[in-house]
Formats: structure tokens, sequence, C-alpha cells
């Protein structure tokens, strides 16, 4: 059950962290390659910090049918007793998992997406409605529980990238901080930059979450203008690349581009000049490691529907999953599978054309 009363969800929050005593052992689970993952974890630490206990364990995962495997598997490996679980929407990809947890454990959970309407409400449950992302609630609901002014442009950078400013309660709080901003140019806002620095360095240190913590917890703004401007460069030099060097299909007014770029921007780069160039299909494969591959196509004006397309290219294929929105869409599969996967996605655009 979604709560919506701020008094109730700020008392089932302070009760978890001052149950909390020194010998505790605690696990957080949030959200893996996540703005929003990140900037909560970071906040649960700070209000830690002021209790003088450090976590047993910081796991990030990714949304996944049986999570709670890997959230027992670590719960026990680290002898922990509390559990902190953030952002990771488990009571949509594993309700029967979560129930069997909540019985065992003493735990927290806060969480701002869609609730799942067979969940029981709880004492040890925050969900919120989704425009109050959960880096905003952490930072809400622990306003007794450490020093926030600090930490204040941090939250509003995770409000500008979950789109938190759709509650006009929220814009208003990011117009009070930043006076200058407006809704229709959030990006251009001090907010908004801070959110791209952060997607940034999520990208850069895509497998090394904690390497990302750390920057953002000792507030090393140099490293992340840094990093930035080193990923931006990457997307714009392949952007550059990309019609040059990709292979062309007429028929299918198509450019499928096999590249490695240094960190995984393919998504932004297939974003970038299908915008620019929206009657064409853009299809970035880019390897993951040695064995898998990622695909990411868009196309904007619509005359295809790439999520069937994904999802039909994939068909069969070992390991093979692929589908997103109409506009964009993604695959995967292996890497000794995508001449075959390239033939079928050909195949397939021919069809499905509208
Ligand atoms: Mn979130």
């Amino acid at each position: 059950m979604q709560v919506n009363n701020y008094e109730v969800m700020t008392s089932r929050f302070e009760k978890f962290f001052n149950r909390l005593k020194p010998n505790d052992r605690l696990a957080i689970f949030t959200h893996a390659s996540c703005t929003d993952g990140m900037i909560s974890a970071i906040f649960a630490g700070e209000i830690l910090k002021k209790i003088n206990i450090k976590p047993a364990v910081l796991h990030f995962t990714h949304y996944k049918k049986e999570i709670f495997k890997e959230i027992n598997e670590t719960i026990r490996k680290n002898r922990a007793n509390k559990v902190l679980i953030l952002d990771t929407n488990v009571d949509t990809v594993d309700l029967d998992g979560f129930n069997e947890f909540a019985n065992k454990n003493d735990f927290l959970y806060v969480d701002h997406h869609p609730c799942n309407p067979m969940l029981r409400d709880s004492e040890q449950i925050i969900k919120a409605e989704s425009a109050d992302c959960t880096s905003w609630l952490i930072y809400k609901l622990g306003a007794n529980l450490f020093d926030r002014d600090k930490w204040t442009w941090l939250a509003c950078a995770a409000m500008v990238s979950e789109f938190s400013y759709d509650k006009k309660e929220n814009l208003d709080f990011l117009i009070k901080q930043y006076p200058a901003l407006t809704k229709d140019k959030i990006m251009k806002s001090v907010p908004g930059k801070n959110s791209m620095k952060v997607g940034a360095l999520i990208i850069y240190y895509n497998k090394n979450q904690h390497k990302i913590y750390s920057l953002l917890e000792r507030g090393d703004l140099r490293e992340m203008d840094k990093i930035s401007r080193e990923v931006a460069d990457e997307v714009g030099k392949y952007v550059k690349k990309f019609k040059k060097e990709a292979e062309y299909y007429p028929k299918e007014k198509t450019y499928i581009y096999y590249y490695s770029p240094k960190f995984d921007v393919s998504s932004t780069i297939t974003t970038t000049l299908s915008v620019k160039d929206p009657e064409k299909i853009f299809v970035s494969i880019c390897n993951v490691d040695d064995k898998n591959a990622k695909c990411s196509m868009r196309h904007q004006a619509g005359f295809y529907d790439l999520n069937k397309i994904a999802n039909e290219s994939v068909r069969n294929l070992e390991s093979g999953s692929g589908g997103g929105h109409r506009k964009a869409s993604g695959a995967r599969m292996l890497v000794k599978d995508t001449p075959e996967f390239k033939k079928r996605l050909l195949k397939a655009i021919r069809e499905f054309k509208e």
C-alpha cells in the first residue's frame, strides 16, 4: 500500500534507525547503475555515520525476478541482522520472495516505484508515490537524523534525474534552492547539470559502484567534472564516427555500427543520432565482455515498432533478450550470435514496416 502521509513515513523511518545498536550488522541493498539508488545509499550512509554504525555490507543490485535469492545469500554471508532495502522495487519483481524475507528479518524498505497492489502495508515499509524519489524521501524523512545542508545539492540532482519535479511541491522545493530554475529548461539548471554529472560517473565507473559512492561521498567535484567531460568526449567521438564507419542498408534505412567505446555510452550515442535524423534506424552493437554483447536501437519517426523488432531479432537465441519501447529499444545476446542477430534484425525491419 502506498503511504502518502509524511508523519507516518517519518515515524517509520526514525524508528528503524533509532533501534539500530552499535553491534548490529546492517546490510544495505540499493539499485545499481542508477542515480537515485546511489544517492539514496549516500544519504543512508550519512545517517549511519551520525550513530557510529558502519554497515556490514553495501550491495548494489539490479531488478530481477528472483532478487531475494541474491539478497538472502548476501545477508547470510555477511551475518547481517538488520536490513535496509532502497529504491529496488522488490515488491513488484518478487513479492513471494519479499513476504518470506519480511517474516524473517528486521528491515526497512524505502521505495517509490508503483506499488504492487498485493503488498501488505507494515511499519517497516515506506512505499511513496513515484514523484517522491528515494533520495528525496531519505533527505526529507531523515531531517532529524543527519546534517542535510551539505547534501541539498545532491538531493536536488536526484530529483531532476527522477522527474520528481512533476509534482508541484517538489518543483517548488527546487525553485526555492535555485530561484532561476524553470521546469522547461530544467536540464540547463544547476541541479540539471549536476544530475548529468552523476549520470556520467555511473557510466564511467559502470562496474565499480563503490568507487562512485566514495567520489560522491567525498564531494569530489573536480573529479566529477573531469569524468563528465571525458564521457561527453567519448559520446562526441562516436557520434562523429558512426555514420562514416557504420554499415548502411538503404532498403531498411538502417545504420548498424559494431564498435567498442571506452565506457557504456551506446544508448546516449544512438539517441543523439536518432533525434537528428528521425526517419532512419540507428543500431549500436557493443561487447559487454568477451562472451556477451548488447545492442541499442533508436528510431524517432515511428514507422517501425522497435519493441517488436528487438523481440523478434533475439527469439530463441541462446541468452537472448530484447524489447523496450516503440522508439527506443535494446537487446542482449552472445557475441558469437551477433551475425545471426544482424540478419534477423534486418529481416524483421523489412517485415514490420507499418
Ligand atoms: Mn528511484
